[in-house]
């Protein structure tokens, strides 16, 4: 099955991402040439209908738009500069997880070699390609965003954030950061209650709500940071949280097991009330980030 109504694309890179991607785009009928670096990886795509080449040049060719996913940015330069010339004149998205800098600098690089370049964050893991809640964050070139958006709509819901390149990456990466925060806090917290007898799945169950509640503060949060005024009235100053915090270093280090996860977080807070903001509501903490 072929669906002219979307232009040709090449997926650089089979690992369970970019299989995840260009099955997507196979199962809409794209016509999609695939490459990897080692064999074994495309079985699955070639039965489904892609076209599995054995250079990473032959499989530019095959493309109008170019998907690069690999595992780094070293891995995308090793792979993208012995082919800059196949390149020149394509349409290059990177969909590999680059920092912001990282993504600025391939899209110079794409631009020295007259290469259209739009980056990509994708905030999903690959079961979730092209399928509810699945979602991609996109920056740079707004004239691939929109030539291909109904083809990149495939994978996910696609936003386009602007023309530095580097800002999908600064949204990925923050938005992780806030991720594995919880992760890290969750493992403790199951480290914490398992000392008691507590199951990690019993645990599970009761955080994920108490996760989703407190999610339901961040816009009063983000209000307040944005006003940049912490002295209004507040229900949590930093001298309670870090009363708090104390108390649950505490509590970790009678269970056993250490805090590492909270001291990060709890060290800031200390250095704010140290500093003399005590009063100052809980999102204050964010100053001590910014080094204020
Ligand atoms: N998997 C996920 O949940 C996340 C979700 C968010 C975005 N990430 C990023 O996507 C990039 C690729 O991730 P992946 O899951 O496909 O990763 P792997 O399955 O480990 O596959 C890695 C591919 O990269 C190829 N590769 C590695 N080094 C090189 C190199 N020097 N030259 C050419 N290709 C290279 C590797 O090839 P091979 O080992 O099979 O030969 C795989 O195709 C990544 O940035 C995530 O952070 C995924």
């Amino acid at each position: 099955m072929t669906n002219t109504q979307h232009g040709p694309v090449t997926v650089l890179g089979l690992g369970a991402m970019g299989s995840a991607l260009a099955l997507a785009f196979r199962k809409a009928g794209v016509v999609t040439t695939v490459w990897n670096r080692s064999p074994g990886k495309d079985t699955e795509l070639v039965a489904a209908g892609a076209v599995s080449v054995a250079t990473a040049g032959a499989a530019v060719r095959g493309g109008e738009l170019v998907v690069v996913v690999l595992l780094d940015h070293a891995s995308v330069h090793e792979t993208l500069d012995p082919i800059a010339a196949e390149l020149t004149g394509k349409q290059l998205l990177n969909l590999t997880s680059t920092s912001p800098e990282q993504s600025r600098e391939l899209a110079g690089w794409a631009t020295a070699h007259g290469i259209e370049f739009l980056d990509g964050g994708i905030m999903a893991v690959p079961a979730m390609i092209g399928a509810e809640g699945s979602s991609i964050l996109y920056s740079g070139s707004e004239t691939v965003f929109t030539a291909h958006r109904p083809t990149l709509e495939l994978l996910g819901s696609a936003e386009f954030f602007g023309s530095d390149p580097g800002l999908a990456a600064q949204w990925d990466f923050s938005l992780l950061t806030v991720m594995y925060t919880m992760f890290g806090g969750f493992f403790q917290g199951a480290a914490l209650v398992g000392a008691a007898g507590v199951s990690a799945s019993e645990f599970a169950a009761r955080a994920s709500n108490w996760v989703a509640a407190m999610a339901q503060s961040l816009p009063a949060f983000g209000r307040i940071i944005d006003s940049g005024d912490y002295t209004g009235e507040v229900s949590q100053d930093l001298v309670f949280t870090k009363t708090a915090l104390d108390t649950l270093r505490q509590s970790a280090s009678d269970a056993g097991i250490t805090a590492e996860p909270l001291a990060g977080f709890a060290d800031l807070v200390d250095h704010q009330v140290a500093d003399g903001h005590g009063s100052a509501a809980f999102a204050r903490t964010i100053e001590a980030l910014r080094g204020n």
